[in-house]
This record gives C-alpha cells, structure tokens and sequence, in this order.
C-alpha cells in the first residue's frame, strides 16, 4: 500500500493534495432518455419491445470491452510496409488485432445484416442505426467501413447482376464475422476531389477470357488510376468510379463517362493485393485507426455495376446511405459529448458550489443538450424515412429523403463539432489532453463535415434536389401536417409561439426558393446556399420537436421547442435586424438546469439518475 513514507521515497512532499474524480459512462442506451422517447414515438409499441434488450446489452457494452477495443485501436493505428527485407514491393498492411475484433464485433452484432434482414419492416432501419449510434464514439471509427459496406449493399440491391448479389452482397449482410466482408468506396482523385467528373481512372473491357473468376464473378474490366482517399484499405472489396474506354482509348469526358466498378482486393488464395500499389497511408487529423491510403489500380480486374455512364447516380446510392451513417456519427458525439459534461458536472466543484449548481456551465450545457436533441430528431427521422422508402417507396417519401439526407449531414456535422469543442471547453484543461479521450472525439467529428460532400458541397446538392425532384413541396408538406397535429392537440395553446416562428421561417424559404426556381437568380442561390441550407434544417428540426412534444404531452417539451424556435429561427423574423437578446429571466433558467440536468417533472434526474438507481453496475471510465 502507498504511504507518505513511499510517497516520500519518491519523491513527492508526503502532502496529500486534492484528486479530482473523473467522469464515468454509464449504460448508453439506458442513460440516454431522450432516445428513448424519441424511439418510443418512431417505433410501434410492439417493435420497441422487441428491440428494447439487445439496446440494453449493447448500450453496456459500448462502455465496456467496445471501448476498451477502441482505445486499443486508436493506440496502434494501422502501418504500411511496403517493401521487405529484400526490396520486394510488398504493400503490408499492418492492422490491430483490435480492429479486427471491432469488425467481427460488427458482424454478430448485425451492425449492417439489422438493415437488410428487414425484420421489423419499414422500423429496421431506426433499430440498425441506433445500434451504430451507440457503437460510434466507442469503435475508433470501425463505422466508417460498416458505412460503407451498408451502401455497397444497398448499390448491390439496387444495381447489382444476379452474379453479384450472389457472391458478394450475401458477404456484406451476414452475421457470421467468418464470412463478413466490408467494402470501400473510391471516387476521390487529385484531381476530381468533390468534383467527380474529372476523374482519370479509366476502365478497359476485358475480352478473350483473360481474366478468371475471382470470387465475385468473371470481371468484366481491367480497371486503372490512381486513387488520393481510399478509407478502410483493410476491406476485402471497393466499389470505384472509373471511366469507361474502348478499345481505341476513346472515352466520354465529363460525369456522363464515369461507371461503378465492383473490385476485389485480394487475390482470394494468396491474400495478396490484385494489382493495387497502396503509395502512402494517410497522415490524417483524426480517425488514426482507420487505414485511409493513397493506391495505385494498374489493370485491377473489375466488374461493372449498374448502367454504362451511369456512376454517379449510381454511387450515389452509396453516398446516400453514408451521409445518414454521418448524421449518426455526429449525432453519436455530440450525445457522447453531453454526457461526459453532464457528469463532470456531478463530480466538479469550483467557486464554492458543484458545477450542477453553476448557472453559466449548466447554460452552456443546456445549449448542447438543445443541439444533441434535435439532432437526434433529425436522426430518427431520416432513418425511419429511408426505411420507409426502402420497403415502400413513394415518391412523397423519396423526394422528402432526398431533400433531408443532406440537410441532416451538413447541419448536425456542423453543430457537432461546436458540440465536442464545448466539451473541451466544460472539462477545462483536462479536456485539451489527449488522454482526456475528448481532443479524439473533436477529432474524429471534425471530418464529418468534409467527408461524403462538404458543408458547401451538400448545399448545392440541396438545391438539386429541389430542382430535379420538387423536393420542397414535401418538405414542406411534412411540416404544415405537424403544424396541424399541433392546432388539434389538447395543449395547443402551448404551441402557439413556436408554430408563428416556424411559419415566419416557412414564408422566408417560400420566397427564397421563388427567387431561384422562378426568376431564375442563379448567383443568389450559390451565394446563399449555406445559410438557405440551414434554416431548411433548423425550420424543419423545429417541426420535429414539436411532433415529440405533441407526442409526450408534457409542457416541458413545448418548451424545448419553443427554446430552439427562438434561438434558431428568430433571424428569419423579417423585422429583426440584430441579435435577440436572451432575457435569462427565471423560466429561462429553470429550463437550463433540466435540459443541462435531464430532470424530470419533479425535478429530479432522469437517464443519469435512473442508471445510478436501477443498476448496481459501476460506471466506466471513458
Ligand atoms: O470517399 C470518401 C471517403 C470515404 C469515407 C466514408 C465514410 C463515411 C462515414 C460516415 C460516418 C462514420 S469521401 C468522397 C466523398 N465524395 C463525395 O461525397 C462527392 C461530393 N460531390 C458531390 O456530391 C457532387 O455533387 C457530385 C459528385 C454528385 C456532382 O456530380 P455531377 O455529375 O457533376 O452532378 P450532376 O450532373 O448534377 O449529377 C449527375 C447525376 C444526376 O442524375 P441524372 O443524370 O439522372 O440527372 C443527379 O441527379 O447524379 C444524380 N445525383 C444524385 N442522385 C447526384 N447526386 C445525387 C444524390 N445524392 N442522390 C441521387
């Protein structure tokens, strides 16, 4: 046992000074109140019951051996060796035997397969991503291959040859980690970026029968180019864009040329790459666990996936499907974020009382957990949208998903990176040390509003789903429906200040799109397309608290909405020329302390205090 005297040996005064507690994690699922009622509202009754254990078991792993396996990883990132002891180009990937495990982990526990067994319907969507929501902050990034193996399945449901769906899509949708495969998707280029028509890989069809069969089928290409981002290098296919050329090298400039080309990494007997060069792994900012390279295909045989000339829509598919597994990313931290803070807050005491009782910390807080909320509305939404349209699509629910996916990518990209900034922030100087774990949460966020199209990128997608798919018109539909749920609920009267901000907002995008689609001001609409953007997203997450108000019935959560009304849309007043000037008078305050504290009506803790209350499990460290 250590002593004062063992103390003194070395080195240390003998004084005892003061040692502050660090923040625990608890059961994720069970902590996480507003989930549950989100899910409580999406999902029948039935469904929910179903589903509710495995979040459990799940939502307790996450702080255990998932993030003791995440920590690993982040520890002993992935290494490049590309030539052995005798010159030999050998390109060996070095990968943790953790990272493996968080795959297998992924596999069992139908992180992909939940989305593609469709048995809870339209719901099994809403039940697969709040799984990945829960493993997200605790996997060291092993989301980012299940993104994209989820939208290489679903371009191969969409796109895929009888042949494919049958030698490869059963890989990507199996629970069994013997037979999982993940696959990556390669568009990037030096020269393409988020500008995909100009890329240079070019695609040679194969005849003769030069080419066996490589475990996904006869290829039908031979595919060449020089690939800048590559994520998950690891993986055991890629879906690439490259450009299709004749025989006599002629090819079709522009988007119109490129096509999607299924591709097998590995030599299946050898393990060793098929004709691939991977030249560097990337030195990135954040997600250090996750092998992203920079390759080289020379005649890589590929098969061709959907139509010739078609790659982008095609792709697309894939795009659309990781631009909501972004939403959950960040959506995932900024709840991870909030919960950290929210207990520090329990353990910290500053300036004579614990920072639960500091107006100004609870404040900040309150304005994080406001965030996390709608996001997570924004979340649930989309995921039973793109359910929805998966087992039944219309074109009401189509055009609506495609308005909302990037809507909710750019925004709540955005909104978690001030998310995990204020973390920092609420832990301090602690926070800013690495072994904080918070400075990776920043990190591994911060991507997310560059990857799968950037804030900007997205913006202008925005406007071409409005253009090609009449999207506002059911974007807009959707809200006026809430609107009305909300005039006939018994507490209507409650609703009345937040529905006059929506609809203020309403008239503001209304004349807006009027001034691009009608008069044709093209220049009005680039220069704008952020700000537009985002009241789209905040107008619309207004709309989506109001649902779970009127869902709830409780005032508090009236409250809430009418709160990110009024911090959000305030600006869309026509009359308001400068900042709102918050009156914290003592309503104001009292709703700080219970969205900061997840209190209840009786004021006292939900989530947090539950766990504390209902399980004798000891909390993690984080
Ligand atoms: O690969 C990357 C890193 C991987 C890591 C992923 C991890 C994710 C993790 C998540 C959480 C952990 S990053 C690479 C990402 N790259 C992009 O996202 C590309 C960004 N650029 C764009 O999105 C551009 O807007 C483009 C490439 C789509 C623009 O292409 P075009 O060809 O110039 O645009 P067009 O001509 O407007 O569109 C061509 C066709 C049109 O259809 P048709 O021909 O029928 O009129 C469009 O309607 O494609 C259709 N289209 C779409 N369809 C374009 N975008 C979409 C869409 N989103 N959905 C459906």
């Amino acid at each position: 046992m250590e002593t004062r005297e063992s103390y003194k040996q070395i080195g240390y005064s003998g004084r005892e000074f003061f040692q502050q507690q660090s923040p625990l994690l608890g059961n994720q699922f069970l902590e996480d109140s507003a989930l549950i009622e989100g899910l409580k509202r999406v999902l029948p009754q039935e469904v929910y019951s179903s589903i509710q254990p495995d979040l459990v078991q799940f939502g307790d792993r996450v702080v255990k051996d998932i993030l003791e396996l995440g920590r690993q990883s982040e520890n002993n990132p992935p290494k490049l060796i590309q030539y052995d002891a005798w010159g030999k180009r050998i390109d060996k990937l070095v990968i943790d035997e953790s990272w493996n495990t968080l795959k297998d982990i992924g596999a069992t526990e139908g992180l992909v397969s939940i989305g593609y067994e469709r048995k809870y319907r339209e719901y099994s969507r809403v039940y697969q991503y709040i799984k990945i929501y829960l493993f997200a902050c605790s996997s060291a990034v092993q989301d980012c291959p299940l993104s994209m193996t989820d939208g290489g399945a679903r371009l191969l449901e969409l796109h895929g040859s009888k042949e494919l769906m049958q030698t490869v899509y059963p890989h990507l949708t199996t629970r069994d980690p013997k037979q999982f495969w993940t696959t990556g998707q390669w568009m990037t280029e030096k020269a393409g970026g988020s500008d995909v028509a100009n890329s240079e890989t070019i695609a040679k069809e194969i005849t003769g029968g030069q080419c066996q069969d490589n475990g996904a089928g006869i290829p039908t290409h031979f595919v060449s180019g020089y690939k800048y981002f590559t994520s998950a290098t690891s993986s055991q296919g890629a879906m690439i864009l490259a450009r299709d050329t004749d025989a006599q090298g002629k090819s079709t400039n522009g988007s119109r040329g490129l096509s999607v080309f299924y591709v097998q990494l590995r030599d299946k007997n050898t393990g060793e790459l098929n004709n691939i060069k991977i030249h560097k792994l990337k030195n990135k900012f954040g997600t250090k666990a996750v092998p992203t390279a920079e390759l080289e295909l020379i005649n890589t045989p590929g098969i061709r996936v959907g139509s010739k000339g078609r790659g982008v829509p095609v792709i697309a598919s894939i795009l659309n499907i990781t631009r909501i597994h972004n939403v959950i990313h960040s959506v995932s931290t900024m709840r991870r974020c909030v919960a950290i803070a929210r207990d520090f807050a329990h353990r910290r005491r500053v300036f004579t009382s614990t920072l639960n009782e500091n107006l100004l910390y609870l404040s900040t807080l309150a304005e994080m957990e406001l965030e996390y909320r709608a996001g997570l509305q924004f979340l649930l939404d989309v995921s039973l949208l793109l359910g929805k349209s998966e087992c039944n699509s219309t074109k009401e629910t189509d055009s609506l998903l495609r308005i909302l996916t990037p809507l909710s990518k750019l925004y709540t990209a955005k909104q978690s990176i001030w998310v995990a900034s204020e973390a920092m922030e609420c832990l301090g100087g602690t926070g800013y040390m690495e072994d904080s774990d918070l400075p990776r949460l920043f990190r591994d966020t911060q991507v997310t509003s560059i990857w799968e199209g950037t804030t900007n990128v997205l913006s202008m997608d925005v406007w071409r789903s409005i253009k090609s798919h009449n999207s506002l018109k059911y974007y807009k539909d959707s809200i006026t429906a809430r609107i009305s749920a909300s005039k006939s609920s018994s507490s209507s009267a409650l609703f009345e200040t937040s529905i006059k901000l929506i609809n203020k907002a309403l008239d503001l995008i209304e004349r807006t799109s009027r001034q691009v689609m009608e008069e044709g001001d093209l220049q009005f609409a680039e220069s704008n397309a952020r700000r537009f953007s985002y009241l789209l997203s905040t107008t619309y997450m207004a709309s989506l608290l109001l649902e779970q108000a009127i869902w709830s019935k409780k005032p508090v959560d009236a409250q809430i909405c009418e709160r990110w009304c009024f911090l959000k849309l305030q600006n869309a007043k026509e009359d308001s020329q400068s900042i709102a000037f918050i009156n914290a008078d003592e309503k104001w305050r009292e709703l700080d302390k219970v969205l900061a504290l997840d209190l209840n009506e009786k004021g006292e803790a939900r989530g947090y205090g539950d766990y504390c209350k209902f399980t004798n499990q000891p909390r993690s460290r984080y």
